[in-house]
């Protein structure tokens, strides 16, 4: 064991999503004993039979081998810990797009009767500027013998290290990938380097934690604006009779140009959501933030139009639409512009016989179910039955596809890879 090892006997990561599971399995994997807490009793009863409850390549193994070896527990009530790690979801609430710090607080309501002094509480989820320093405000609130200042007695230590994996790609990026870690004193910024260096092996960036709250919805508005820039790109080329899909490529060629792909929009719960949070710290000044945001949520509906153009004259139109996860090889569907599309493509036109392929899902969500123009069924047959096919995400199972089974079917490709 490495000395950043040994400084902590007990890590407990609260909120085993995405992000937390996997990094709680990380941990544990380095020989350190891991207690991940979740108040869905589903993930806790699935994590502790040593199953992964969502789809990420390679994590299965990892995480059936730190659970057999009685390494990572999952449980629903917090413990005693030497550091704890909060992985919850930090929605935007209101037309002002602001933080929703709900699960935050609760994760502290939980936590506050645990926390002992010299404990380090790090903050993962994607939060707004000054989201660290009012976390430690509120655990001072709930627990007062308690301190942040590195000279206190009792003090505690409380850091941001935001997660930057991508869905998909996490067993390669969890290590691999450079991270910033911003404490609210010096000893928490260290501590919480350490703590991270237990399995990160990539550099570890220290920065204060108002930077680095800042440094991840920079990243993730950078890819925002990025992906808006190709999104609008494609209503232009659409519009000239020009395929965007070849004009990016060809334009990419050039050595400093590096356009990303127009898809039917832009989904999850981290691109889709976090630029707001800049929007609604500077309104005034966060113009392009705000623009590249529009432009991606005004996608879906161009894509509507699409669909609902070629539907003309046909009486009941049998639509495929290929992919309703946010995006390609995850079964994933939080804020999915694809599953909006199908929903609003069938609440609108009750005629359309809707057929959904999502090889990830096994059942519909109940925001598809409950309607009945739509079904779930498997590629070949969806695709035989349309009139219209719309492929919505590029997952590997609709890229093997052959197309030439498409026959003179419609096709409106919204992620520009069939050939057609
Ligand atoms: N998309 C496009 N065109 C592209 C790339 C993506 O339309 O060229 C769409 C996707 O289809 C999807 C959405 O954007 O609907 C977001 O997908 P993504 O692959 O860009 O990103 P996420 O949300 O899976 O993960 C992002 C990553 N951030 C960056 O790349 C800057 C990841 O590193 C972060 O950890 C993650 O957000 C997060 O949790 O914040």
């Amino acid at each position: 064991m490495t000395n950043a090892q040994q400084q902590f006997n007990d890590v407990c990561v609260v909120g085993l999503g995405y992000i937390g599971l996997p990094t709680a399995a990380f941990i544990a994997s380095k020989g350190i004993k891991v207690t991940g807490v979740d108040v869905n009793p589903a993930f806790v009863e699935t994590i502790n039979k040593g199953e992964v409850p969502f789809v990420e390549p390679g994590f299965d193994e990892m995480l059936k081998d730190v659970v057999n070896r009685g390494l990572l527990t999952a449980r629903f009530d917090q413990i005693e810990a030497d550091a704890y790690i909060v992985c919850v979801p930090t929605p935007f609430k209101g037309e002002n797009h602001e933080v929703d710090t709900k699960f935050i607080n609760s994760a502290i309501d939980a936590m506050a009767p645990h926390l002992r002094p010299g404990a380090l509480v790090v903050l993962e989820s994607t939060s707004p500027p000054g989201t660290t320093r009012a976390m430690a405000d509120y655990i001072l609130e709930k627990r007062p013998d308690l301190a942040v200042g590195d000279d206190e007695e009792n003090a505690i230590f409380v850091a941001h290290c935001p997660e930057r994996v991508l869905p998909g790609q996490i067993m390669e990026e969890m290590e691999n990938n450079d991270r910033v870690v911003g404490g609210l004193t010096p000893r928490a910024t260290e501590l919480a380097r350490n703590l991270y260096s237990t399995f990160c092996t990539a550099e570890l960036l220290t920065t204060d934690a108002t930077t680095a709250e800042m440094a991840k919805l920079t990243e993730n508005s950078f890819r925002d604006v990025n992906i808006a820039f190709a999104n609008e790109l494609s209503l232009i080329c659409d519009r000239l009779g020009i395929d965007v899909w070849e004009l990016i490529e060809l334009a990419n060629h050039h050595p400093r140009v590096n356009i990303l792909q127009p898809g039917p929009g832009v989904g999850g719960h981290c691109i889709a959501v976090d630029p707001w949070f800049i929007v609604s710290a500077t309104p005034e000044e966060a113009k392009i933030v705000k623009m590249a945001r529009d432009v991606n949520d005004g996608k879906p509906q161009w894509v509507i139009n699409k669909v609902v153009d070629a539907m003309e004259g046909l009486e009941s139109p049998v639509v495929a639409a290929l992919g309703i996860a946010f995006k390609n090889d995850i079964d994933d569907l939080r804020e999915s512009p694809s599953l909006n599309i199908v929903r609003q493509l069938a609440e609108e036109n009750p005629k359309a016989d809707i057929r959904v392929v999502e090889p990830n899902v096994d059942e519909l969500p109940e925001s598809l179910a409950e309607l009945s123009n739509i079904q779930k069924q498997d590629l070949d047959d969806a695709v035989e039955a349309a009139d219209i096919v719309l492929l919505l995400v590029n997952h590997k199972e609709i890229l093997a596809f052959d197309t030439s089974k498409l026959g003179s079917k419609t096709v409106i490709d919204t992620k520009g890879v069939w050939s057609v």
